[in-house]
Formats: C-alpha cells, structure tokens, sequence
C-alpha cells in the first residue's frame, strides 16, 4: 500500500487529521489497533472548546454536534459551600459544547469513511520504519504502507513516541478521579467544578438525561470500595446540589498525571494529541488540544504538497508545543486550585479559597478562567 500521509490511531487526533488532509486533496490511511465498536465506544472527554467545535463545523462534520451537543455559556465554581457562576460568554464572546468525545469518534470515523478513506481497524503489530529517512514505512502483521510522512495519533500508550528520542515533562497528581456515567439528569443545566473539604468533585452530562459524573479518589483506588450508593451519598455531599441517583452505565477510575514530549517531530514523523502530551482531565483540554495539534499539522502539509514548503513542517513541533504549554499550565493550575491535597497546611487550604474567592469575584481573575476555558486561539 502507498500513500501520502501514513496516520497511526483512530482517536479525534488521527480522525481529525484525515478529515482536513482529505478537505485539502492530500491521501492518507489510518492504521487503528482496536475494533471500531470499541473505538466508538470509548466514553471519554465532553467539552469542546469554541473554537474545536468550529472545526468540527469547518470540516464538514458538525451538524450533529450543533443538533444533539449542549452549547453551554457559563460554567458554575463551587466552594465554601456555594455557587459561583463563570460568564464564559459574557466574559469571553465564546462559548463551549458539550458533545461527548466518543459521537465525535463516530461522526468523524463515518465522515472517513464515506470519502474513501481506509481505516484499518484492528490491525496488531503496528511498527514504524525510516522515519529519518525520505520513505517512511508503517509496518505491520500482513502489510505495510508507504508514506511520505507519519502520524503519530496513537495516544499515551502508543508506538509513536517510542520511536524517537524525546524529553519528556512529567507530573504525577497524588489522586485520581472515579468516573461515572449515569442514566439520570444532571443536577444543574451547567457543569459544576466543586472543591470540598471530603476532595473535589465535577458534574458534567452527556444530555438532559444522561450524567457524567466524577470524584476525586485515591490514585490507585478500587473501584470494589465504591458501590454505587456511597457514589451517589458522595456526589450529594460534595456538590451539594440535588442528585438524582440513576443506573450506572459506566464506571471507571482514572489517575491524574501531567505529561509533555519535546519535540514533537523527528524526521518525517510527527506526535499529535496525547501521544505527546497528557493533562489531568480538571481543565478539559485533552481533546481539544489534540484539534490544535492536528490544525497545524494539516495545515503544514497542505502547504508542503501544495508547493514543496518544508517551513511550516519545520516549525510544527515549535508552534505546537507554545499551545501545549499554556494547556497544560491551564490544566494544572485548575487541578492543584480545586483539590483536596492530603499533604495540604491550614494555611494552603486557606490560600486556595482565597484564589478561588478572587477569581469567582474579580472580572479580572473570572476572564483569566473564563479566556483559557473556552480555548486559546487554535492555530
Ligand atoms: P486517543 O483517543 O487515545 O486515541 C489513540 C488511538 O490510537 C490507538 N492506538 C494504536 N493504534 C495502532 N497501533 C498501536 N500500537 C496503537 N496504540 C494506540 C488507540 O487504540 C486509540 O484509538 O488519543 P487522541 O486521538 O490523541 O485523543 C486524545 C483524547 O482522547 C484525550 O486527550 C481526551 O480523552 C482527554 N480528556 C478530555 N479532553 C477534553 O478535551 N475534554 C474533556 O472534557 C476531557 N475529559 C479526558 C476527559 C480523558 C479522560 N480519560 C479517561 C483519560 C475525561 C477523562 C476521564
Ligand atoms: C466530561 O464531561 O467528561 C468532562 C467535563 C469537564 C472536564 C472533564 C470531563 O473537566
């Protein structure tokens, strides 16, 4: 097989990819290890930033985003007992969407798809070859595929990174987060981040009736010591909103870690996603910087098979990495803001609800919030 861009992953990062090389005439073929039911299936992030859901809009691939997602204008900050709104809109002019990251997998893999693009589904093995050279080789069990360049979309536990010398950045948070999916309203029509004395908690939602709902927990805790109605007296007590306990679709325990490679691009491959970078989930930046990652990555092919420009391929992992940074400060900033850190004085629980008492009463501290939520410029 031959073709221009060699793509390794079916997440958003690598679908996203293929969609805007295709909108620019640029073949490619995706290379995913997992079936496609479970690529589909996978329940993950839930906020687009403004600008992410824009692309989706661009490339052709939002109307059942702007349909069936939640365009949300506001954001609430609980703490001390009490609400506190964030105007995003106001603030901002922008909003967010609350879109579940697995409709966006099945709306971009169906999009792929209807435009002749292959998606090898559960295809195991999968080893890169002459990334330094100028015929880069995606091999795998029964095949391989000739490309011009790679991209490396295969996630945190991928191949990619593996493949290159890189420096990593690590941070690794002292909790995780035990995550629910829930047939039940939301307790709020907007999302509700709380910082509470027992650790934080978060209300999301899928749509009206579904609810995504998490608890910050030990990093490595069982979820055996969670049945469902300690969940359910957990979330009342830490968000102390009305909780409406429903069947638990899903349940799972994630751990909280902060992660970034430098460089991004070796020869003719080139990371994108959380194959380079992780955040811990608090900011909701995780998908979204995987869009920022691929808009430039197309971008700097477009231009290299529109006229030979190797410039704004050289430049990919420099640019990229400026946009990763201001994330993944956003992300741990918020993480260490809203936690419950065993190892915290009276003093430094005392200084975390000053800062969120500033940013939930200063116009200048809310637009801070407000202008990294919704999503620095993409590109
Ligand atoms: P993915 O989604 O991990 O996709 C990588 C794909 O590569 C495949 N793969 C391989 N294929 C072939 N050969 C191999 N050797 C391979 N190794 C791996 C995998 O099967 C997979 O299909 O990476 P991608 O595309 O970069 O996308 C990143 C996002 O998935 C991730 O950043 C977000 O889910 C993070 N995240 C959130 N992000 C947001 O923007 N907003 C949120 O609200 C948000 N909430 C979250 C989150 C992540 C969470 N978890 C579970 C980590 C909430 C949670 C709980
Ligand atoms: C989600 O809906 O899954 C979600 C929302 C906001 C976050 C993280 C996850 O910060």
């Amino acid at each position: 097989m031959r073709t221009q861009v060699g793509i390794i992953g079916a997440g958003p990062s690598g679908l996203l990819l293929a969609r805007l090389l295709h909108l620019h005439g640029i073949g490619c073929v995706i290379v995913e290890a997992r079936s496609r039911a479970y690529c589909e299936g996978r329940i993950r992030a839930g906020v687009m930033e403004h600008d992410a859901a824009q692309m989706m809009r661009d490339a052709g691939v939002g109307e059942r985003m702007d349909r069936e997602g939640l365009l949300h204008h506001g954001v609430i900050l609980r703490f001390n007992g009490r609400d506190h709104r964030i105007d995003l809109t106001g603030l901002t002019g922008k909003s967010i969407m609350v879109y579940g990251q697995h409709e966006v997998v099945k709306d971009l893999i169906a999009a792929n798809l209807a435009a002749g693009i292959p998606i090898l589904f559960e295809t195991p093995d999968v080893a890169i070859h002459g990334i330094t050279g100028p015929a880069p080789r995606i091999a795998f069990q029964n095949g391989a595929i000739d490309c011009d360049f790679i991209a490396g979309c295969d996630g945190f536990h991928g191949i990619s990174r593996p493949a290159m010398p890189v420096q990593g950045f690590d941070r690794i948070y002292p909790f995780g987060w035990l995550g629910i999916l829930s047939q039940s309203p939301p307790p709020h029509e907007e999302l509700i981040y709380a910082s509470h004395d027992n650790g934080f908690a978060l209300a999301s939602m899928r749509s009206p009736t579904i609810s995504r709902l998490y608890l910050q927990v030990a990093p490595d805790e069982d979820e055996a010591n969670w049945p469902d109605e300690r969940i359910w007296a957990e979330l009342q007590t830490r968000l102390g909103h009305h909780i409406v306990p429903g069947p638990i679709l899903q349940k799972g325990v994630t751990a909280m870690r902060s992660f970034v490679a430098e460089p991004m691009q070796l020869g003719r491959l080139f990371l994108a996603g959380d194959s380079a970078h992780i955040v811990p989930p608090t900011g909701a930046k995780g998908m979204n910087l995987a869009y920022g990652d691929v808009a430039l990555l197309a971008r700097a092919l477009a231009a290299y098979f529109a006229d030979g420009s190797e410039t704004d391929l050289a430049g990919y992992s420099s640019t990229a990495l400026r946009r990763v940074w201001k994330a993944e400060r956003f992300s741990w900033w918020l993480t260490s803001l809203m936690h419950r850190f065993e190892n915290h004085t009276p003093f430094e629980r005392r200084m975390q609800q000053a800062e969120l008492d500033y940013i939930t009463s200063s116009p200048t501290g809310a637009a801070t919030l407000a202008e990294n939520y919704v999503g620095l410029p993409m590109l």
